[in-house]
């Protein structure tokens, strides 16, 4: 709360010239629903980079070069997001960032790092993928922006606006207007604000390396049992999601995201993309009704490890997070104990998932507990009214 507050009075001295809501115009009526800017014709964009400061140059960066990819994975995995205390930070996989970078449709120039010239060192990394995303009835061609990373040494120095307007640059060649993104930093002005939930898989070790904490009143071992989770799934027809479902998961998918304010607008191909399973990076499952073989109900989550930062014992901390989950027969609830089950049994450390959707329907009889941190959604060039509830919002960005 206080927090916030400061935020509002707080100059933003780039996001203030950029179009997206301020924070002076929340609650004003006579602004309209939609695009803030108009899109100027293609050949009024410019044409050549942002300047970058002398010692700096941009490079596009193709992730199927294996050493490309390494070096992007290096940089993440020293300097992407880390928790207030800094005692975790993700850790994306190479698999999952080519996976993150490369949906139907991706462009490789929305794929934007910067190398010190002299030494070709990667420093700074954003990221953009397309994605049609639908606000109330209207489907918009956007951008979904994520992996903005800058070198710890190189911070506070303004090289994080040169990255957006680049990236920003970059989406309107392709003729694209607006883009979609998340950050646990408040910046003008959230659409939702979301909060993280956390249900422990590993108790033991989350307690270990300081994830969490032993309730009061609670020894180890009556921990270790509250969290006790059965052996194998109890849905009837529960089983992997595979190729021949897409057109049967898209159809599901479709009509349950029909209901919230945000969400994307998935074809097969991104079904497909996005949700058949791939080691280590996601994992769907579906309930094919045993009588009928109709597929009823679906749920998903994608593995997102973080290193451990300076703990003797353990370095990682394997955590999959709630992807996009349906439900239309079996309880969510039931469906979501399954997902719990499948993911002990892969061994994940915890199961992480956002109040969206109808994720609150789960959480606390599932035993997740509210996390610390908060995460906002954001819409670049496109105003809603009113910010929306975590429940009114059908997207999860990775
Ligand atoms: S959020 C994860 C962001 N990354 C991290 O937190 C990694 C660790 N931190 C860093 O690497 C998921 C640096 O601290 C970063 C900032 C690079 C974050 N989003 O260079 P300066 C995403 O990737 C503003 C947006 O001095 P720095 C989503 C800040 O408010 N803006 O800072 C990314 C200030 O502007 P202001 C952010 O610490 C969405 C300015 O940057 C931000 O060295 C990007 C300071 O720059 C954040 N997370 O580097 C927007 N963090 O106006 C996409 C700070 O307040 C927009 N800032 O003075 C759409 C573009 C496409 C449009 C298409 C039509």
């Amino acid at each position: 709360k206080v927090q916030e507050s400061l935020s509002l009075d707080q100059r933003h001295k780039f996001w203030e010239t950029q179009p997206v809501g301020q924070f002076k115009d929340i609650g004003n009526p006579a602004l309209p629903e939609g695009p803030i800017e108009s899109p100027t014709p293609l050949s009024e964009v410019k044409q050549e980079p942002y300047n970058l400061p002398n010692l700096y140059e941009w490079v596009t960066c193709d992730i199927h070069d294996e050493k490309m990819c390494d070096e992007i994975y290096t940089l993440l995995a020293n300097n992407y997001v880390e928790d207030d205390e800094n005692m975790f930070r993700f850790n994306y996989s190479k698999e999952f960032l080519r996976w993150a970078l490369q949906p139907p449709g991706y462009f490789t120039a929305w794929h934007i790092g910067v190398r010190v010239k002299t030494s070709k060192k990667m420093v700074a990394f954003i990221t953009g993928v397309p994605a049609r995303i639908r606000v109330r009835d209207e489907v918009v061609n956007m951008a979904e922006i994520n992996f903005l990373c800058v070198h710890k040494k190189l911070r506070t120095k303004r090289l994080a606006p040169v990255m957006i307007k680049e990236v920003t640059r970059r989406v309107h060649l392709e003729n694209i207007w607006q883009a979609a993104y998340t950050a646990g930093v408040v910046l003008p002005t959230p659409v939702a604000t979301c909060q993280y939930w956390h249900r422990s898989l590993n108790p033991k070790k989350l307690i270990d390396v300081g994830f969490s904490r032993l309730g009061a009143r609670m020894t180890m071992s009556r921990t270790i049992k509250l969290y006790k989770l059965p052996e194998s799934t109890v849905t009837p027809g529960f089983r992997k999601m595979e190729i021949h479902d897409v057109p049967a998961v898209t159809r599901l998918i479709r009509n349950y995201l029909s209901q919230f304010i945000v969400a994307p607008d998935f074809d097969e191909n991104d079904v497909e993309h996005w949700l058949l399973p791939r080691d280590n990076v996601v994992n769907s499952y579906l309930v094919e009704s045993p009588e009928t073989h109709e597929v009823t109900d679906f749920c998903s989550f994608y593995t997102l490890p973080s290193s451990i930062l300076g703990n003797a014992n353990y370095s990682t901390l394997k955590a999959a997070y709630s992807f996009y989950n349906v439900s239309t027969t079996t309880p969510l609830l039931q469906l979501m104990n399954d997902a719990l089950i499948v993911a002990k049994q892969k061994d994940y450390d915890v199961f992480n998932a956002l109040d969206v959707m109808q994720n609150e329907s789960f959480l606390k009889e599932l035993k997740f507990g509210p996390g610390d941190g908060k995460l906002h959604y954001y819409l670049y060039n496109y105003r809603v009214k009113q910010a929306l509830k975590s429940s009114e919002l059908g997207l999860v960005l990775l």
